[in-house]
């Protein structure tokens, strides 16, 4: 169902909230406790995060409203004007919402690389992740192994645990890339001999390919290696300190972490101001949680991203339900959102610098063959050029192209032309 299967792998300690997070974007019902190892078989799922700019369908709506086809929005729309019809995902308000997966394993404990907790089995459960988010307490409400200390700490304290967190996690991943090029290392450093740095980039290319390691990631991981080092010896002397720091660098390329400031609803004041070069994320994954399902049960209007809601007139609250909600508007209007959406869009946007495409088969209306109005909408790399988008939709359109119309210019464009967010196009091929 996702296009080319994006994933984003939640990490970090255990009974930080990853399971509250992973619920509250994919709307999946998973275990949370407040105990360690709450989780241990991963949740897959998939989450939908907001495309960056408006859906076409409001163009579309306004062409078809000047043209006198179309009625102005009524009051009472339930899609509030928006006119397409998404296969996966939603659109209200010409807010397009897009697919995602999302991975939640168990929790990872220092050790986690040589077995420890649930080990390498769930280090291999994120081999396929594009991209991480760490997610830690900051509120220093547990320690490393995630026993839960009975509430918030003080300022300081969880200043220092979300120091440790933070390196320890780098630290697992690091001595788990290590121990990976470590197996095989004096096999592999022979071919360094007889070919040289192609050789060495080749070998760890293959080794860590089931990480999604790609020759073009590896070649710049080494190239930043080499860089940052000023080792004389050659590859079949480097001692374990080194191929530790050359783990370091490739995992920066495989892995890229965001980090997810969790329970920021009870962190004590001034955490995350203290943290200057790590961008970490205010979250309350539990509240993006309640408010999801208080929107399912019908009682409030919200949308994930939103920095506020409104209670819904005929759904009738019981006062404990309107002073748990009247307590989360208060806080989510404090903090600019429960921070769930604002991460997942950052991830996906920012540091998978993704962008949002529409193939459709009609340049003019903007269907496809059984007339459904931008029924597709896809997560594709930045660059991405038409005759590249065309093999996203089917290998038959990619191996058949022949040229390609932009919906919103009318103009022809080549296989090469690279797609912008938001754009429309149409693809001819050979059939
Ligand atoms: N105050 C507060 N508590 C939260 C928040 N998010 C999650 N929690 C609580 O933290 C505890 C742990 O949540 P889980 O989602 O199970 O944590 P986890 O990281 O998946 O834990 P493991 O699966 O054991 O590794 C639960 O009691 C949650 O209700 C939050 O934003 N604020
Ligand atoms: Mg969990």
């Amino acid at each position: 169902m996702v296009v080319n299967e994006l994933r984003i792998g939640l990490v970090g300690k255990p009974n930080v909230g990853k399971s509250t997070f992973f619920s509250a974007a994919t709307q999946a019902q998973v275990d949370i406790a407040n105990y360690p190892f709450c989780t241990i078989d991963p949740n897959v799922g998939v989450a939908f995060v907001e495309a960056r700019l408006s859906c076409p369908c409001k163009q579309l709506r306004e062409r078809l409203e000047q043209d006198g086809r179309l009625e102005e929005t009524q009051v009472e729309d339930p899609r509030k004007g928006s006119l397409c019809q998404p296969r996966t995902g939603s659109c209200i308000a010409h807010r397009r919402f897009v697919p995602v997966a999302l991975v939640d394993v168990a929790g990872l404990v220092p050790g986690a690389s040589e077995g420890r907790g649930r080990g390498n089995a769930f280090l291999s459960d994120l081999a396929n992740s594009d991209a991480l988010i760490q997610v830690v307490d900051a509120a220093g409400s547990t320690d490393l192994e995630g026993q839960f200390l009975g509430g918030a700490s003080n300022s300081e304290q969880a200043i220092a645990s979300l120091h440790e967190e933070i390196t320890f996690l780098h630290e697992e991943l690091d001595a788990w890339i290590a121990g990976i090029l470590n197996e095989g290392w004096s096999r592999g450093v022979r071919r360094v001999q007889a070919e040289g740095d192609k050789g060495l980039a080749s070998f760890i290319h293959e080794r860590l390919s089931g990480l999604g390691a790609t020759a073009s990631s590896v070649n710049q991981a080494l190239h930043e290696f080499q860089q940052s080092t000023t080792v004389s010896v050659q590859p079949w002397e480097w001692d374990a300190s080194v191929l530790r720091h050359l783990a370091q660098v490739l995992r920066q390329s495989l892995f890229p972490i965001a980090y997810a400031a969790n329970k920021f609803d009870i962190a004590p004041p001034g955490v995350l101001s203290s943290f200057q070069d790590i961008a970490l994320e205010p979250c309350m994954a539990d509240m993006e949680l309640a408010l999801r399902r208080a929107t399912s049960a019908g009682m409030i209007d919200y949308q994930p991203g939103d920095t506020s809601f409104a209670l819904l007139n005929d759904a009738s609250l019981s006062e404990p339900q309107e002073k748990a909600l009247n307590h989360m508007m208060k806080k989510i209007m404090d903090a600019g959102g429960t921070g769930v959406a604002r991460l997942l869009d950052r991830v996906l946007f920012d540091q998978l610098e993704r962008i949002v495409v529409y193939p459709v088969q009609d340049e003019t209306h903007w269907v496809d063959g059984e007339g459904k109005v931008l029924p597709d909408a896809f997560v594709v790399p930045s660059s991405i050029q038409a005759k590249a988008l065309a093999y996203h939709v089917h290998t038959d359109l990619g191996d058949g192209f022949i040229r390609g119309v932009d919906g919103k210019t009318r103009r022809v464009v080549g296989a090469e032309h690279e797609l912008s967010d938001g754009d429309v196009l149409k693809i001819h091929a050979k059939s």
